[in-house]
């Protein structure tokens, strides 16, 4: 937001907001009270013509500046709010009132209310950068509240910051699934991402570049159209509503765009609007944002803004833990928990690494078992391998401040299959075909070797 303008209801009013601080882009007017005007608070000046229309408009309120008022008195302040709403309908009201409730003031869809003698300074920066949001979902609403069908567009395989993002927005929408159905080019691949969908029993439906173009309105969430392509559909070209974390891009227009990159997710931002409109957030939907933002921040480490922290921090009060742990552990099939224990009675730490091969299983069975992995004695290091299809899949987990494992990954890969990571968390792809081919057999003792080997190697270089 830029400049504010201030409009204090008397000189107890200016001066109680002095007390508080003011900034430089704030202007400063009070509006004096009987025998008040030799009182001069420093740094404002009169109102000049009284609380009416025109001498609002005479203050040159430039779109995106937001006017506070500062008053306990009923009459003034609705006074107030009637002459900024005539002169300038769009602008932003924060009221700051001690005495004056809800009920006092008028309708306006872009108001906030709070005490000015509670509040110190920063609570007013934070209440200024709800209004700031209030007013995205304001313009939000507007835009697609008309619309019949809107489609709420999330990346191909869609990760749980896009999801959970979908579900927010069609919640301040205020739609259901069948008129801003959550819509994707591509399905839901990864199991903790099916765990989400199904816990939170929404739907990601995968459409066609033409079926998009049914839609009466496009909103996208954590993605941009470039991502679609160097080439995007022409659809995609010109949108409608675009939130996001991930660097701006160009080549498309929207109509809003709402795009920050230094947030870690853009869950953040969807949970900054809700809090901003007072939205009541259910557990469900809690816990999906809480999910994004653990996920896309690597549970508040990597790329982490005071945002993500604070959104996180008001989701953690009403986000469901059992929901998450479900999400987060999905169940384990019978025949992982046997393959498991086969495994356990081989269980050996050697070198600080700790290989647990599953042989043939189900693939959530394994990061599972690599997490459980670590809490072995002695064990820096914990890899799970087991056999998926024709590929033999490893998770690897580590105690963080050893090296990273998404690059001793990629080097236990290099030439024979794919695989990357983070700092403490990485998986490594490898085709049976490519691992004979150097190793002659895929048994589970000479995957344990190969691995353990390959792992001592790669640590070290
Ligand atoms: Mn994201």
């Amino acid at each position: 937001m830029g400049r504010r303008i201030i409009i204090c209801d008397g000189v107890d009013q200016a001066r109680q907001w002095a007390r508080v601080g003011t900034r430089e882009e704030e202007e400063l007017t009070w509006v004096p009270r009987d025998e008040e005007s030799s009182l001069r608070p420093p740094g404002f000046r009169i109102l000049q013509g009284g609380l009416d229309v025109d001498a609002i408009a005479k203050l040159d309120r430039q779109s995106g500046e937001g006017f506070a008022v500062a008053s306990d008195d009923g009459p003034f302040a609705r006074a107030a709010i009637q002459a900024i709403t005539k002169a300038f309908p769009e602008a932003p009201i924060l009221l700051l009132s001690d005495a004056l409730g809800d009920d006092d003031v008028p309708e306006h869809t872009c108001l906030r209310r709070a005490g000015l003698k509670t509040l110190i300074r920063d609570d007013i920066d934070v209440e200024f950068e709800h209004l700031d949001n209030l007013q995205r979902v304001v313009e939000i609403r507007d835009l697609l509240g008309p619309r019949e069908r809107v489609a709420v567009l999330l990346q191909p395989d869609p990760d749980p910051d896009g999801i959970a993002c979908g579900y927010a927005l069609r919640v301040i929408l205020g739609r259901k699934k069948t008129t801003a159905p959550l819509v994707s080019f591509g399905e839901v691949k990864r199991p903790e991402n099916q765990a989400l969908v199904q816990a939170l029993g929404i739907e990601v439906a995968t459409i066609s570049h033409e079926e998009l173009e049914e839609f009466d309105g496009i909103a996208l969430v954590d993605v941009q159209p470039n991502v679609f392509g160097d080439e995007p559909p022409a659809r995609l070209r010109s949108v409608d509503v675009v939130i996001d974390h991930h660097p701006e891009r160009t080549g498309y227009d929207s109509v809003i765009k709402d795009i920050r990159p230094s947030y870690g997710a853009t869950a953040t931002i969807l949970t900054e609007y809700l809090r901003a409109a007072r939205i009541e957030v259910g557990p469900r939907l809690a816990t999906a944002l809480l999910y994004g933002i653990k996920s896309d921040t690597q549970l508040l480490g990597r790329e982490t803004s005071q945002h993500d922290m604070t959104s996180f921090a008001h989701l953690h009060s009403s986000y469901s833990p059992a929901l998450l742990r479900r999400i987060e552990r999905p169940a384990l099939p019978l025949d992982g928990l046997q393959a498991l224990g086969r495994a356990l009675t081989r269980a050996e730490v050697k070198d600080d690494i700790h290989i647990l091969v599953l042989g043939r299983v189900r693939e959530d069975v394994i990061p599972q078992v690599a997490d459980m992995g670590l809490q072995a004695e002695g064990a820096e290091w914990a890899i799970a391998a087991g056999i998926v299809g024709s590929n033999l899949v490893f998770s690897v987990r580590n105690v963080g401040y050893v090296r990273a494992a998404g690059d001793v990954v990629r080097a236990v890969v290099e030439d024979l299959g794919v695989g990357g990571g983070h700092r403490s968390m990485a998986k490594g792809i490898i085709p049976l075909k490519a691992f004979r081919k150097v190793y002659e057999r895929a048994d589970r003792e000479t995957i344990r070797k190969a691995l353990h080997d390959a792992f001592v190697a790669a640590i070290e270089r």
